[in-house]
């Protein structure tokens, strides 16, 4: 692995508030940001009168225990006065507590201990809807003057509610009053009426509700499910969703885009954190904090935290560990779901980690007990706030409750058969003090719900004997290093060191370095820690997990770590100690394509030397200088092998021999002499899937000539009825019936490209005799075509359509393009010379691509084409989508390996069409200073744009053979139209014949010439100038970070030790914006502007002070050095 780094994501954590002023009047205002709240449920916690009930009076007795802990603020599940259809959230009196727990003196009492003990209080805070007992709903449906509108009335027939929305709770969310004659909204239980914020008066008395528990002294609010808040003001119908498994009255059966996280939402939040300002300023003390609830996608649930002008919630929970993460989850996700939080979530804010909820099965039961230790320590160590679940801190399973104890309505008002699946009362049993009767919740006679039968093994007394490693030990010694400056201030770094270990690191200089590994599998593991580059050679086991065999204060070398199964490790140097930092390594020299750019030529329209109309072999042999002066490192050649032409030379009729419209096999040759003499790779395309159906082998094969049987996939079957149901990439189904062998043939593409068949050895020997033939002309490697059809499912079975599990990416796949690596390999062996590579075509999702580099014991190719800029990103992504595509690349890449990214070919439209012209520039930046291979499409250097071909000149099949209505839409015509060399007639791409595709008409302004007058900024001398930085030490094997500085600015830096620094700022949007450099650590007081897009005003040499805001006009994109 050369490259160390890349897969890190750093995340600056408040080093910008890290020299807070702290005013004796102001309190502290930050308090909050790295704090650990501590989720009670009252009726579970403690019960002080012995009624089966936890209360107030029973967890002011046990606060020492959050304090020994190390807690910094306790959060109140509803104690609010109830009917309790809802376990307490529905409310009948907001102001006043319900029986079961106490009354308002004991909570004033908790309030005061709790205050003496320096923990904050925090109370559940339920707007949406109230208990139909409340006062006021009472008043309401009685049409009491002044309450009318305080909930949601509508009129109608009382046999049709007013829309067909759901409640969450099953069935119509409207309910019929009698005494009202009109419905009332429940988006929960119909004893919960929704109440009506389109009501000032009503919006004025729940901001009355929050200012009476402020004036009782609490700390904060958690706001209940916060996204059902406001309606649409239309009531119109919702959509169906598309879950397939939703029944007709549930929740789920709707699209709710009319119910939830509405614009009015947003800001009655913005409404509430104003209040919360506003009280402290006039009452001083510590921040009053609100944390919001909703399980909405993350654009939404992002949008709490504030929109730029409005603060929102402190912070909306981040449910991603419960909601994305389970027991089946590896390292490589867990580190995406980790990066994508703080990605998406902008910079000033603070992050925050829920793994577990009264909503929720227990940790130990969802994730399995092994892993408790490592998610709590995960929990610690990441950057912000954390929230814990009572009962976690000591790995608390579920309980064992049956259908005739329980009382979650959830459970209980479902079918029997569900109850394992619905209820939540499995994760509310009892906390387990100790061994005592009733787990020492109380000493009565009863519980509400029953004890877990674990409670005399599994409880806080065991946990807390004096030399015994136990999860709350684990858990304490994690909220110390949580209150370290280290872990408030400092750098993370996160890696999935292989696919089942993540590791993390936080660091800040002169501090205590922290680094924790955990093994989420079942098997040992053998790690590599100096993939984290700048850690010590020696680390000292500070935190072991409770499975780990290992002691605290036993040293252990980065360099391999082993890792028993479900191992998590803390591992750290203090800080006073001398640190022996690893000096940068160039463990190894890069590889010559490891930082390639490689270019890709589509022959026919590069340059035409005889001027017939068709580039050709001589033409690029012309304009070989062209991309020495680029500086690329190797040509790709679209295919120019022998070919009827049926589908623009990937129907090969002869594997060994040259298109004669290209020119002959001396012509080749000597392309590849002139090509190695000035220094630059050739790379053929190889079309392993298929054949034209005028190769000979095919015609043999048709002809049943001895040997040539089985070249090709025969079937029998009726002449009318295909062998199955697959269809081709081409439309129609994938067989057609051969009149002569009175078999069918498959085809995966057309007709005419009968598809060759690897589980004969003859052909897998004939096509690896090709691969050696080309090798022995002289070409550096080979560009796999659609790697992912190779191989079908042997028994041919009907699948889903249209193309699918039983013919992409089968597991022989795999295993051929492992015997092309050996091919290679050994071929370098007996012909020394620089590396041969092979690289692969396939639009596959993650898991099917990243098993083309190899896997444990084989390697495979060099790189998978990385089309993520193509497929997942357009003019419309803003920086955190682009930072969080190239993270997902690095996570899923095994480290040994090497990245590529490509921006466009032969089958996508132009990048300028796709994005935006003003995108041309800071693109071909950004893909050249991220690590590994940059791909460049013939044309992209100089920003060409899509050309103008109508349908009658049309030569594409995937656009000729469709409608004309639809030729817009499928025809790859318009990226293949002739290179604009210059202003000349046909745009220098020939002086003869008319093209074969018409020259875009924008040639004579855009053209390669143009752009390379001297001094003159464009897309070609910007592409040329980035290039160069590419083969840099410091782009070769420098750090990676990248951040979204906004929303729309990311910004990315390369650093080694001794190098200059680069960095990218590049604003996607198309509005001015102000990015603060100050979010990445250790920058450099002054930088450079090195190279600025084209619409930049600022002029190389520019100096940038990163202290100051540095704006961006739209679509700027500037590379700094420093
Ligand atoms: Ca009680
Ligand atoms: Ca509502
Ligand atoms: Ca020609
Ligand atoms: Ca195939």
């Amino acid at each position: 692995m050369m490259f160390k780094g890349g897969i890190i994501l750093i995340f600056v954590l408040n080093s910008i508030q890290s020299t807070f002023c702290q005013s004796p009047n102001t309190g502290d205002p930050n308090w909050w940001k790295n704090a650990v709240f501590y989720q009670i449920y009252p009726r579970s916690f403690m019960d002080a009168n012995n009624d089966g009930i936890g209360d107030l009076a029973g967890i002011t007795q046990k606060l020492d225990h959050l304090v020994d802990a190390g807690i910094t603020a306790l959060w109140l599940s509803p104690i609010y006065k109830s009917p309790g259809v809802d376990a307490g959230y529905d409310i009948s009196d907001y102001r006043d507590i319900d029986p079961i727990f106490g009354n308002l003196d004991d909570f004033k009492k908790l309030v005061v201990e709790a205050k003496e003990k320096g923990l904050k209080v925090i109370l559940d805070f339920v707007p949406n809807h109230t208990s139909n007992e409340h006062d006021w709903f009472v008043k309401s449906e009685n049409n009491v003057t002044g309450y009318e509108n305080y909930y949601v009335w509508k009129n109608g027939d009382p046999d049709t509610p007013p829309n067909n929305w759901i409640s969450y709770f099953h069935g119509s969310a409207w309910k019929y009053s009698e005494k009202r004659k009109q419905w009332y909204l429940h988006q929960f239980a119909d004893a919960q009426p929704d109440l009506n914020y389109r009501e000032p008066k009503l919006v004025e008395e729940m901001k009355d509700v929050l200012r009476y528990w402020l004036d009782l002294g609490v700390d904060g609010f958690r706001v209940d499910i916060i996204s059902a808040l406001f309606e649409d003001i239309e009531f119109l119908d919702e959509p169906r969703s598309n879950n397939p498994n939703a029944k007709e009255t549930e929740h789920g059966y709707l699209n709710h885009i009319y119910t939830n996280d509405q614009p009015e939402t947003y800001d009655m939040v913005y409404q509430w954190r104003a209040l919360l300002e506003q009280y402290q300023a006039e009452h001083g003390g510590d921040t009053r904090v609100m944390m919001t609830e909703s399980y909405s996608d993350y654009d939404k649930v992002l949008k709490y935290y504030g929109n730029g002008t409005h603060n929102g919630a402190h912070f909306p929970f981040n449910f991603w560990f419960i909601t994305h993460l389970n027991k089946d989850s590896n390292a490589r996700d867990i580190k995406f779901i980790i990066d994508k939080w703080l990605t998406y979530m902008p910079l000033e804010n603070t992050a925050n980690w829920v793994m577990g909820n009264h909503d929720q099965f227990r940790v130990a039961t969802r994730y399995g007990s092994a892993r408790v230790d490592g998610l709590n320590m995960l929990a610690m160590l990441l950057p912000g706030v954390t929230v814990t679940y009572n009962g976690e801190e000591i790995g608390m399973e579920n309980g064992e409750v049956s259908w005739e104890e329980g009382k979650d309505p959830q459970g209980c008002n479902g079918a029997q058969s569900d109850w394992e699946k619905n209820s939540r009362d499995f994760q509310r049993t009892p906390y387990q003090w100790d061994d005592s009767v009733n787990a020492g919740f109380n000493v009565g006679t009863r519980t509400w719900l029953p004890v877990a039968s674990n409670y005399k093994t599994s409880n806080l007394k065991n946990q807390l004997v004096k030399g015994l490693k136990s999860h709350y030990r684990i858990y304490q010694e994690m909220v110390k290093i949580k209150k370290s400056n280290t872990s408030k201030y400092g750098d993370m770094r996160t890696l999935a060191l292989t696919s089942s270990v993540l590791g993390l690191t936080r660091q800040l200089r002169d501090n205590p370095t922290y680094v924790l590994l955990l093994n989420v599998a079942n098997k040992e593991e053998l790690v590599d820690l100096s993939y984290f580059r700048d850690l010590p050679l020696n680390l000292t086991v500070k935190v072991p997990g409770i499975t780990s065999s290992r002691s605290p204060g036993s040293v252990i070398s980065t360099k391999l770590v082993k890792l028993d199964a479900y191992e998590a490790l803390l591992i750290g140097k203090l800080g006073k100690e001398t640190i022996s930092w690893t000096p940068p390594t160039r463990a190894k020299e890069l590889d010559w394509w490891q930082n390639a750019v490689v270019y890709q030529i589509y022959p026919r329209s590069f340059k035409d030397s005889d001027n017939d109309g068709n580039g050709d072999i001589k033409g690029i042999i012309e304009k070989l200088d062209h991309l020495i002066d680029a500086g690329v490192t190797a040509a790709w050649l679209s295919p120019i092998y022998k070919s009827p032409g049926k589908d623009n030379g990937y129907d090969i009729s002869d594997f060994r021999d040259i298109n004669e419209t290209y020119g002959t096999m001396d012509d080749f040759k000597e392309l590849v002499s002139q090509a190695k003499q000035k220094g630059l790779k050739i790379i053929l395309d190889f079309v392993p899937n298929h054949s034209s159906d005028q190769h000979e082998w095919f015609q043999k094969s048709e002809n049943k000539e001895p040997g040539y049987e089985d070249y090709y996939i025969w079937i029998d079957g009726p002449s009318d009825t295909p062998p199955n149901n697959w269809t081709s990439y081409f439309h129609g189904p994938a067989w057609t019936y051969s009149k002569k062998r009175k078999q069918w043939y498959l085809h995966q593409f057309s007709t005419y490209q009968p598809d060759l068949n690897y589980r004969n050895e003859k052909v897998v020997q004939e096509m690896k005799d090709v691969l050696t033939y080309w090798l022995d002309i002289g070409v550096d490697g080979f560009r796999i075509d659609i790697i992912s059809a190779l191989f079908e499912h042997p028994e041919f079975p009907d699948g889903p359509l249209p193309h699918h599990v039983y013919r992409n990416d089968q597991p022989e796949t795999y295993d051929m393009v492992y015997q092309w690596r050996k091919l290679l390999d050994d071929y370098q062996e007996e012909h020394p010379g620089d590396t041969r590579i092979i690289m692969t075509e396939s639009y596959s999702e993650v898991d099917k691509i990243m098993p083309y580099y190899g896997n444990e014991t084989h390697n495979g190719v060099h790189f998978p084409f990385n089309f993520w800029f193509i497929q997942h990103l357009n003019k419309n992504s803003d920086a955190r989508d682009i930072k969080s595509i190239i993270d997902k690349w690095l996570t899923y890449m095994p480290h040994r390996f090497t990245p590529d990214w490509v921006l466009g070919n032969h089958d996508q439209p132009r990048v300028v069409n796709r994005y935006t012209r003003g995108h041309v520039d800071g693109l071909a930046m950004l893909t050249m200073l991220l690590p590994g291979v940059t791909i460049t499409y013939n044309g992209e250097e100089i920003g060409m744009e899509n050309g103008e071909v109508s349908w009658e000149e049309g030569d594409d099949p995937q656009g000729c053979n469709g409608n004309q209505e639809d030729w817009e839409k499928n025809s790859r015509d318009f990226q293949r139209t002739p290179f604009q060399w210059d202003s000349t007639r046909n745009a220098g791409f020939n002086k003869g014949k008319k093209p074969w595709l018409p020259v875009a008409k924008n040639y004579e302004d855009l053209n390669l010439k143009r752009q390379k007058v001297n001094n003159l900024k464009s897309h070609y001398r910007i592409y040329q100038k980035v290039l160069q930085l590419k083969k840099t030490d410091t782009l070769k094997y420098g750090d990676l970070e990248t951040l979204a500085l906004t929303s729309n600015v990311l910004g990315l830096r390369r650093r080694l030790e001794d190098n200059p620094t680069f960095v990218l700022l590049f604003n996607v949007g198309n509005k001015t914006e102000a990015a603060n450099l100050q979010y990445f650590d250790n920058i450099p007081e002054i930088l450079h502007v090195e190279i600025p897009s084209i619409d930049s005003k600022r002029e190389p040499g520019t100096s940038i002070d990163s202290k100051q805001p540095v704006v961006l006009n739209p679509y700027e994109a500037l590379v700094l050095i420093g």
